[in-house]
């Protein structure tokens, strides 16, 4: 095969480079399948005929704002476009409906003022430079005019720009409801439930300084008028061992920080001190965040409370929890005097008596919970109660496990005071949904947490891929328009092997429940079960004892370290612990442990965490499906977190796991909407008084409707009429004139009679 024919001597072309990923040339002599290039930068390049692209030397030096309008849609053409505008501080770009936003790692404060938010309010879609806040005006004009609910789903890697992205969408809904103080509290305490969240479920990791540590999807509620009415917060699965566990350069929580800076009457009475001073702090030496104030953020914090409805008492209960967390994790065991057994260090008595002080428990009790466990065996019929002490190691994960459990217990409290204190309304049929979950995560260590992070990340991206290729090019299938077919990866056999019955999931909760298990059988398991999958490999080590396991997923290769699997997938609370916090004098702590039916309180009961997630996750997916979904693709251009630099190999990386070459090429090529005749002679018969006066066949009434309008390339399938966006906007722009023309001339009328 020699070179296509558009490529000759003297072409333009994009070839990969090892340094830029694609460098722009000009061909000076083709063999063949070889071309011979001469880059920009000076270099003679040999390369295969299929490994290069034409560039468009007439592109404008600005990029397009829609790439759909490129001339060649191609990865070098849409690395190009968005290094050019990220250049010219043009953050958000479109990709046909899909709004593509690249992190700008700087106060771009004229983007996001109130002036901008007017001038997107009612704009057409397309009309004015790409923004978040266009997206969020077409989910609410689509939510209005078709009364239907609409989501705005948002994606991307760690610290891509998920969640600043939806604090806008939500600024942008609550300046079109326009209301403020008083008249306006429900949107206020929408606003205000992120930096509570926040501050309790974020943290700093290598990849955000402030990193969403559980997933959250808000449905904002809207009456008839279009105004908010309500919103309904549900967030799915916190990273529980941050509470205990962390490392360079990780900090946990915010919220333990913003104490540890509280005014000096909080420190007092809570016996804080440095957070250097605190174990579950001190594992890691960063403390402190570049351009934030913990003192002020406490305050802030607080102030944020009191609108979201949390009183100051509530809010004293809060901290005092925090606190008594804090203390618990300095408290340290030694070896007891018999074998295997442990006593609680005489040095840290005293953050045993300020936990126990904090929590409201009686101090033994608190010891024994920590460090005893009782044991009822059947000796005939006899019962008897066998108490054993926990040796050193077994009594710090007891510790931890109590200190987690009483942080998820709270976290999972504020999202409810949050929910109770802003109000669902249960006449609402109008929602926008906003989905803001952690990103995809690969670290150096990779453990349960990030297994179902990238679980979740997966899931969106089907999602996401049945939406933008499968079910539209099924539609078109179907309809029998001509049509040549799109390919895409499909993650569907990532999913299998996660989630179906006897993938990865399974086989964690099946190690769960056999008492011999190990994270080494579990490993070995998974070994055997998936030696040919494709998605699965075993990594490369001569170790034996290894526990390693790798997934393929869309983003690349994740080894995950498979030795915590099995605790972090077990929910359950200690029979102990519950007993203990039950009994807390602290009506607080002792709501956030409501007594166990009898059954249940005796054995310390195994939920597994993954399955529930995937359960959590499939609902998800289900509500999302009966929503008008839109979608915003954060990129992170580089890692060093930024402003103004653009890693290409970084960005390309992401654009090839969200798809967004191939979306892009599939929005040029495909039909923004698909109409049945009925709904378009419903909405444009008028456009057309011949078919008004007529009897015709509704296909024939649609094709004449179209022809009036001199509109082309539009297709008619069996069903369904197929138009662009840019046609569609053109029918409505019509419409919108001959409906204001009638409008005006009834009010003349009107006026007239008057
Ligand atoms: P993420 O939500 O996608 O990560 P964030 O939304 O927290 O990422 O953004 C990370 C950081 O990037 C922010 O703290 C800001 O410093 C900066 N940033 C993002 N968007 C903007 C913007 N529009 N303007 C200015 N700065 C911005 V994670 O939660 O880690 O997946 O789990
Ligand atoms: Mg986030």
């Amino acid at each position: 095969m020699s070179a296509p024919v558009n490529i000759t001597v003297g072409s333009h072309l994009w070839v990969e480079d090892p340094e830029v990923a694609w460098i722009d040339g000009e061909v000076f002599r083709i063999d063949g399948q070889e071309i011979h290039v001469k880059t920009t930068n000076g270099k003679k390049v040999v390369t295969d005929v299929s490994k290069v692209f034409l560039r468009d030397i007439e592109a404008p030096t600005v990029g397009v704002n829609d790439m759909t309008k490129l001339t060649y849609v191609h990865e070098p053409g849409v690395m190009q476009n968005l290094a050019t505008r990220y250049e010219h501080n043009e953050i958000y770009t479109y990709a046909g409906n899909i709004l593509i936003a690249i992190n700008p790692f700087q106060n771009l404060p004229h983007l996001f003022d109130t002036r901008t938010m007017e001038r997107y309010k009612g704009a057409a879609f397309g009309e004015l430079s790409p923004h978040v806040f266009a997206v969020a005006d077409v989910a609410y004009r689509s939510m209005i005019n078709e009364g239907k609910s609409n989501s705005i789903l948002v994606s991307g890697e760690g610290g891509a720009g998920k969640t600043e992205t939806t604090k806008k969408l939500m600024e942008y809904l609550a300046h079109l409801d326009g209301r403020s103080g008083t008249e306006g509290r429900t949107v206020e305490q929408v606003l205000k439930s992120n930096p509570v969240l926040e501050a309790f479920g974020n943290a700093k990791t290598v990849q955000n300084k402030n990193s969403s540590r559980f997933g959250k999807f808000v449905k904002i509620q809207f009456d008839k008028s279009g105004r908010i009415s309500g919103a309904a917060i549900q967030t799915y699965l916190l990273e529980r061992s941050r509470v205990c566990q962390i490392s360079y350069p990780d900090r946990n929580y915010h919220c333990f920080y913003l104490l540890c800076a509280a005014p000096s009457e909080d420190i007092a009475e809570y016996k804080l001190g440095s957070p250097e001073s605190f174990h579950y702090l001190n594992q890691s030496n960063c403390y402190e965040l570049d351009g934030v104030n913990d003192a002020h953020e406490y305050l802030a914090t607080r102030r944020a409370m009191d609108i979201v409805g949390i009183s100051k008492q509530e809010q004293e209960a809060i901290f005092r929890i925090v606190a008594a967390i804090l203390h618990l994790g300095n408290i340290e065991f030694a070896k007891g005097k018999e074998i295997d057994t442990s006593v609680i260090k005489d040095e840290s008595r005293f953050h045993l008596n300020m936990a126990a002080e904090l929590l409201m428990c009686n101090t033994p009790g608190l010891e024994d919970a920590l460090i005893k466990r009782v044991k009822r065996v059947k000796k005939g019929n006899v019962e008897e109660v066998i108490t054993k002490t926990l040796d050193p190691a077994a009594a710090v994960f007891s510790r931890d496990g109590l200190a987690k459990t009483i942080y998820s217990r709270l976290f999972d409290w504020l999202v409810d005071k949050i929910n109770n204190s802003i109000g669902q309304d249960p006449n609402s049929k109008s929602v926008i949904g906003l989905l803001d979950i952690y990103g995809f995560e690969s670290f150096e260590c990779n453990s349960f947490e990030q297994f179902c992070i990238n679980f979740a990340n997966e899931k969106l991206q089907q999602h996401f891929n049945q939406q933008v290729f499968k079910m539209e090019q099924e539609e078109y299938t179907k309809e029998e328009i001509n049509w040549s077919y799109i390919e895409f990866v499909d993650n569907q056999d990532v999913l299998d092997l996660i989630e179906k019955r006897g993938g990865i999931i399974s086989h964690l909760d099946d190690a769960c429940k056999f008492p011999k298990s190990t994270h080494k059988t579990f490993a070995q398991e998974l070994y055997t079960s998936f030696t040919n999958h494709k998605r699965f490999s075993k990594p490369k080590v001569s170790d034996t004892d290894h526990t390693d396991f790798i997934i393929s997923h869309c983003v690349g290769k994740v080894t995950y370290q498979a030795d915590q699997f099995l605790n972090k997938n077990k929910d359950y609370v200690v029979a102990e612990h519950q007993e203990l916090l039950t009994a807390s004098k602290f009506p607080f702590i002792a709501s956030l442990f409501p007594p166990l039916p009898e059954e249940s309180s005796k054995s310390s009961k195994f939920y597994s965490i993954g399955a529930g997630f995937k359960l959590q996750l499939q609902s998800l997916m289900e509500t999302l499906k009966e929503t008008e979904p839109h979608y915003i693709r954060c990129v992170k251009p580089n890692n060093s977190l930024k402003p103004a630099i653009f890693e290409n190999f970084n960005v390309i990386n992401q654009l090839r796991c969200g798809s967004v070459v191939d979306a892009i090429r599939i929005s040029s090529a495909g039909y923004a909407t698909g109409r049945t005749f009925y709904e378009f002679l419903e909405r444009f018969d008028f456009l057309d008084p011949e078919v008004l006066k007529g009897n015709y066949d509704d296909k024939v009434a649609c094709r004449m409707i179209l022809d009036k309008m001199g509109l082309k390339g539009y297709q008619i399938g069996k069903t369904k009429v197929f138009l662009k966006a840019s046609q569609m906007a053109e029918l409505d722009a019509r419409r919108m004139k001959v409906l204001g023309n009638a409008a005006r001339t009834i009010q003349r009328q009107i006026r007239s009679h008057i």
